[in-house]
């Protein structure tokens, strides 16, 4: 409804008893007693932290729906340009801490909690993460949409509400066991149910062929009632830092389109009549827990498709309310694709032009590729997403028809480009021919988008030069960029390391660095103060301390903060070499064996941590989390080598984990086989935080490096365009084994870690697996590389140093850099001012 059209009394009324915005300590009593009473329906007699929690929580909330509102009514106003990030996987973490340091709430709210008999740190500590991600890729979504948020850009997320997030991890024995993510248990109040918000999703069924009253040949794909999902949106409110504006992530739940099957029912098929409702509801069920790797399911498919479809709808269905020509679609409306997982969009909006609203197809594509760009996080192998062709005929048979024939205008035109060339043809196809064929989506994703980037320097010189070099050859390079990742400074630094950012915000004289990080090179001049220094220590010493408290609790071992903390958590991946890691603490431990204990006196002790989540499918992975922990426990009871060394693995690494454990490392480990990491975000958590890094010559590494300066950082190892050549030369030459690799492995088979037949496979990928990682290449590099750090950690103030001057170089990392340039030089789009109300 037009705001003329509602009449001035009511208006008024709204007016009057409007949604408040008091932000003191008083109103967050109130609104916080209110919730206890009549939200949780509970009173002072019994409220414990997770009431407290939960009734904080939804006073927040009450706000973030206010601000919410009033920025959906700024977007409706303006109608400007929005853009829409495609992600299957948000990996927001806790929503508590952030909101009420964003809104700038955290200070009365703690006052107030504080009166009312509790801590905030506890209340804090009760939330759950919202864990619908793996790793790097869900995570940069969730830094991407901070960032949307705090630059006041019209921007909506869309993803998948899983009933289930990432298992939880456990240890047995020292293996990974993982557990279900139930983390909807309790209420969310992260999230608004829109019960009314419903869109059909079609599955199977068949395509028809029509001639409609123009003559023109039209398709209409036809299904049964029972191969129809309904998709039901649950909104996200992400507040900005420092602005009013919040903005949306939608997610979409499925449930069965019809109700209970009645028929089936009194016919007494009670089973059957009850699996159509759980297959509608399973499309949602689950994360799939695999981070870099492809997994061909076809609940998968139907996943992406589930939510590439309700997506699009919403997005056409708000085009279409301000009535303007298709031919602007593009003007109104950017797509990003997060990786190739919501490829199916291109085709669902190309279907919608074509069948739904009779557009020429020539017409109907120019629009879809000048709406869609495309983001590449990984040039893995295993990680290419292709669906097989008679899948893909089965669930979506219109769309498989859609796709051959973009896939034969488009090898048209590339012949009239490059007549006589087969081989390219066949190269650049969507369609791999083999038996079955299968549809490649990367091939699919770029011939369907404007743009396409990389998400580090070398990382998009790589696409370039490797798997899309075709593509370059046929479009040219100016399709091809690269968007370095970033981070959101407002979570990995102001909120993760509440010390130091008090004591950056001191120095530098306001906040304003949380909103330009750029700023933060002030922090140059305040190197060669001796008090600062004092100070800078000081935070990163109480980080420590925590981080210590943390591993006594889950893990029950006691380790020395003043130790070098020694990191390295991410996924457990073979290209990350979390495996070379602790071959490496053998040969560490094998030396301090071998020191008199007045040698050892000299050595600077050291505490090794890991943290990271397997693959549940994936054995070698599973091996190495085994043998990390067969080898803390050898060198943990060891006190003939006198604390100098221990090694922890802390279990259910996750993003509120990783807030606790990044501000508190000395360096951190970054050590790919360089070409593999694409980017890499949490190297410039660590770094942001004034940790140093111990790296190969790959991902973001390289500019982080460029940033910061040879002093303040480790780089090691053989670079990208070796890597060739000595796979090559693993495979048909005899290459002895690094002796000092050698000796560790022998170690390991003597049974010093335990019955070393578990170890066997693991080890094979050095010894008869041609070594694929190139650790052995790397293992001396790596070796001296540890040597400078434990040189350079001897002096404490040339380390301090560094340490400030690493976070004082990091302004290129934020997020809101890497936001900025999509929104200039892919998505043309301008922020839209929040409202104030
Ligand atoms: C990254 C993935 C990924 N790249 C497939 N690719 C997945 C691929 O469920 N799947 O099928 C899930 C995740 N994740 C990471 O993206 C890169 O490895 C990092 O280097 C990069 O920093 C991150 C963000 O760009
Ligand atoms: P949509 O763009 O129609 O999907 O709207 C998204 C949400 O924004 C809706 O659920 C409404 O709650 C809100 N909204 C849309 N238009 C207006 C408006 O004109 N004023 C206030 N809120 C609006």
């Amino acid at each position: 409804i037009e705001m003329s059209e509602i009449p001035k009394e009511t208006l008024a009324l709204w007016e009057k008893y409007g949604v408040g915005e008091a932000d003191d300590k008083e109103s967050f009593q109130k609104s916080f007693i209110r919730h206890v009473t009549t939200t949780l329906a509970r009173s002072v007699y019994n409220i414990d932290n997770f009431s407290a929690y939960q009734a904080t929580a939804h006073t927040v909330r009450d706000r973030l729906i206010k601000r919410w509102n009033d920025t959906q009514q700024a977007h409706t106003e303006v109608d400007p340009k929005r853009v829409y990030y495609l992600s299957l996987e948000f990996l927001l973490g806790r929503s508590l801490d952030n909101a009420l340091l964003n809104l700038g709430l955290k200070e009365n709210y703690g006052e107030g909690v504080k009166e009312l008999g509790f801590r905030m740190e506890d209340i804090l500590d009760e939330e759950v993460d919202a864990a619908l991600g793996n790793g790097g890729l869900g995570r940069l979504a969730a830094c991407y949409m901070d960032s949307l948020a705090t630059l006041d850009y019209p921007a909506w997320g869309y993803g998948l509400r899983y009933t289930y997030g990432i298992f939880q991890q456990r240890l047995k024995d020292g293996f990974q066991v993982e557990l279900p993510d139930y983390w909807l248990n309790f209420d969310n109040p992260w999230e608004l149910p829109r019960l009314d918000v419903t869109i059909d999703v079609k599955f199977c069924g068949t395509v028809n062929r029509y001639t409609d009253e123009t003559g023109k040949v039209r398709h209409v794909w036809v299904n049964e009632d029972k191969d129809t999902v309904q998709a039901v949106a649950y909104d996200v409110p992400i507040p900005g830092y420092g602005t009013k504006n919040c903005i949306n992530i939608r997610l979409w739940s499925s449930k069965p389109k019809r109700k209970f099957n009645l028929k089936r029912f009194n016919e007494g098929q009670y089973e059957q009549a009850v699996q159509e409702q759980m297959e509608a509801e399973n499309i949602t069920a689950v994360l799939y827990p695999n981070d870099n790797h492809m997994v061909g399911k076809e609940l998968r498919l139907k996943q992406q498709y589930f939510w590439v479809s309700a997506s699009l709808s919403d997005i056409v269905r708000r085009f279409k309310k301000s009535s303007k020509p298709w031919d602007e679609f593009s003007y109104q409306v950017a797509i990003q694709l997060n990786d190739t997982h919501p490829t199916l969009a291109i085709v669902e909006l190309q279907r919608i032009l074509v069948d739904l609203e009779g557009i020429d197809w020539d017409e109907a594509w120019k629009i879809v590729t000048n709406t869609f760009a495309f983001t590449n996080h990984t040039i893995l192998p295993e990680a290419m997403e292709r669906w097989p062709v008679p899948m893909v005929q089965y669930l979506l048979p219109r769309h498989m028809q859609i796709i051959f024939d973009i896939n034969l205008f488009f090898l048209q035109a590339v012949e009239r480009a490059y007549p006589d060339d087969r081989e390219l043809l066949a190269k650049l196809s969507i369609i791999e021919e083999s038996t079955p064929q299968f549809v490649r989506m990367a091939h699919l994703a770029i011939v369907g988008s404007h743009r396409v980037n990389g998400v580090a320097a070398l990382h998009s010189e790589l696409l370039k030069k490797t798997i899309f070099k075709d593509f370059v050859r046929y479009y040219g390079d100016e399709k091809f960029d690269n968007k370095t990742n970033g981070i959101t400074p407002r979570r990995w630094l102001h909120q993760a390391n509440p010390k130091l950012s008090e004591l950056i915000t001191e120095a530098l004289g306001s906040k304003n660095w949380l909103k330009n990080l750029e700023l933060l090179k002030g922090l140059k001049s305040h190197v060669d103060k001796v008090d600062f220094r004092k100070r800078w220590v000081t935070a990163k010493h109480s980080n420590k301390v925590r981080l210590a408290e943390y591993i006594k609790k889950s893990t029950g071992i006691i380790v020395n903060p003043n130790a070098l903390f020694d990191v390295q958590v991410k996924r457990i991946h073979e290209y990350k070499r979390q495996f070379m890691n602790i071959l490496g603490v053998i040969h560490r431990y094998n030396a301090l064996k071998k020191l008199t204990s007045q040698e050892r006196a000299d050595i600077v002790p050291r505490v090794v941590i890991f943290g990271g989540k397997a693959a549940p499918g994936y054995y070698i992975a599973k091996l190495v989390i085994k043998l990390i922990n067969s080898v803390a426990d050898v060198i943990n009871n060891d006190n003939s080598i006198e604390d100098t060394l221990k090694v922890v693995f802390i279990p259910d690494y996750n993003v509120s984990v990783a807030e606790i454990i990044i501000p508190a490392s000395d360096i951190s480990q970054h050590i790919s086989t360089a070409g593999t990491e694409a980017s890499g975000t949490s190297n410039m958590k660590f770094v942001l935080n004034g940790g140093l890094i111990l790296g190969t010559v790959d991902g973001a590494n390289i500019e982080i490096h460029e940033e910061i300066g040879d002093d303040n950082i480790f780089m090691f190892g053989n670079l990208a365009d070796q890597v060739d050549d000595l796979r090559h030369a693993h495979r048909y030459r005899n290459i002895p084994i690094d002796p000092s690799l050698q000796a560790v492995i022998n170690d390991i088979e003597s049974g010093h870690f335990g019955d070393s037949r578990i170890f066997a496979p693991l080890i094979n990928t050095i010894t008869h697996g041609k070594d694929y990682y190139l650790i052995s290449d790397d293992f001396q590099s790596y070796l001296d590389a540890q040597k400078l750090v434990d040189e350079a950690y001897k002096d404490k103030e040339e380390w301090t140093k560094k340490s400030i001057l690493c976070s004082a170089n990091m302004g290129k990392f934020s997020s809101d850099r890497a936001i900025q340039e999509y929104a200039e030089q892919i998505w043309n789009i301008d922020p839209v001012p929040a409202k104030r109300s």
